[in-house]
């Protein structure tokens, strides 16, 4: 092909895949998996991974890899379905890009630029997965992991490396302000800000952890009230949703997306994983939190609610599926936007009324053998007349 054709070839492709129509599968009753993921590197604009001037790049090579689309901090705006991707490039590093679409499950489209966040003191090597919250206080927050080298790391070791929640805020999702670091006693990651004040003051879910990968001693997702959101500073954590031997959040867990309020309680989306043979095994379960006090657990379903499926198990890390996204629409319908394996984007949709059926009416983790066959058991019974 000839740099014309190449380049013909190349927008067809490209536009053949952001406008391919998505299909809904049937599945479990809770959620409704969609069959394409929604966004991929591929899904990058060509202007962004190709030099477009045959004089400069005549074999029309890309110059900029993008690797990878994927863990999406989410937000309906003005109309669109919105997500603030986390980008990876060829080079490892991650940044941030809008896309956004008519309908929430297909034709997801970059906007023109990645966000160009403002660095805070030492610049990072990383930022990933933003967490949105348009907060009563009228911003839209975006919370997101800041990857340093670790100062104290032995000479030779190049991977250790610190995490803390890095903090902005913007009114049109393109210019951002960014405010101080959060200051924390421990290595922070999977921070999230409640969208209103709780005795007037921010609430924010933590996760606080010893090391970059390790949660260590930290027990699980923590709950702190802060004054001001222009310098925050952890002072008093509490953990509202701990870690547990022997289930899907033993080894960590951390907060998802900004909950959604319900009439029975604020509904948080969270990924769990424990250790296996295999490596880490990230999977996403639910829990509810009462609007009177949203750091009060009033309902927890024993076990997943989404793990990865087919070809979710393949990508860069293998066997993990990991939100910080969703939509509630106005009608209760609910977007659930999740990433496979550190590599692309998918959505699932369900709506307000199932995500609480299932969260009452599945039984929490009795965490012994013998308890769960009674749980089985007393479904059974209930079913033998209609079988
Ligand atoms: O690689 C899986 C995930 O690992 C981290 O999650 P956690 O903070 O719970 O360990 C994050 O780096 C996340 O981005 C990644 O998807």
């Amino acid at each position: 092909m000839n740099f014309e054709e190449r380049l013909e070839w190349l927008k067809e492709r490209h536009e053949a895949l952001i406008t391919r129509k998505n299909e809904p599968m049937e599945g479990n009753g809770i959620y409704c998996r969609y069959r394409y993921p929604i966004i991929t590197g591929d899904h990058a604009p060509l202007f962004w991974r190709y030099d477009l001037d045959r004089n400069t790049n005549p074999y029309l090579m890309e110059r900029f890899g993008i690797h990878a689309a994927f863990n999406s901090g989410a937000i309906k705006w003005n109309g669109r379905y919105i997500l603030v991707v986390r980008v990876e490039g060829a080079d490892r590093k991650s940044f941030f890009a809008v896309a956004e679409s008519p309908n929430g499950v297909d034709n997801f489209r970059f906007w023109d630029r990645p966000v160009s966040m403002p660095d805070y003191g030492t610049p990072a090597t990383n930022i990933y997965d933003m967490r949105l919250t348009a907060h009563e206080d009228g911003w839209i927050y975006g919370i997101f992991c800041v990857e340093r080298k670790d100062p104290s790391a032995a000479p030779g070791d190049l991977s250790s490396a610190v995490a803390s929640a890095g903090v902005a805020r913007t009114r049109d999702l393109v210019t951002w302000e960014r405010l101080p670091d959060m200051e924390s006693a421990s290595q922070q990651r999977n921070v999230v800000l409640h969208p209103e004040f709780v005795d007037g003051k921010y609430a924010l879910y933590t996760r606080p952890q010893d090391g970059f990968i390790d949660a260590g001693r930290g027990g699980g997702i923590g709950w702190a009230l802060v004054d001001d959101m222009t310098h925050v500073q952890i002072r008093d954590e509490k953990i509202i949703n701990a870690r547990h031997y022997h289930t899907i959040k033993e080894q960590k867990n951390g907060e998802g997306p900004a909950p959604i309020k319900t009439p029975r309680g604020w509904l948080h989306l969270a990924h769990g994983v424990r250790g296996c043979a295999s490596g880490l095994r990230y999977v996403l379960y639910l829990y509810v939190t009462s609007l009177e006090d949203p750091s009060k657990v009033i309902a927890e379903p024993g076990g997943f609610f989404l793990v990865p499926e087919g070809d979710e198990y393949i990508g860069d890390v293998m066997n993990v599926l990991f939100s910080n996204g969703w939509i509630a629409d106005e009608d209760g319908t609910v977007y659930i936007y999740y990433a496979s394996c550190d590599t692309r984007m998918h959505v699932a949709v369900s709506s307000v009324d199932r995500l609480l059926d299932y969260c009452f009416n599945t039984e929490p983790d009795g965490y012994t053998t013998s308890d769960s066959v009674k749980r089985l058991n007393r479904l059974i019974d209930k079913n033998m007349n209609n079988r």
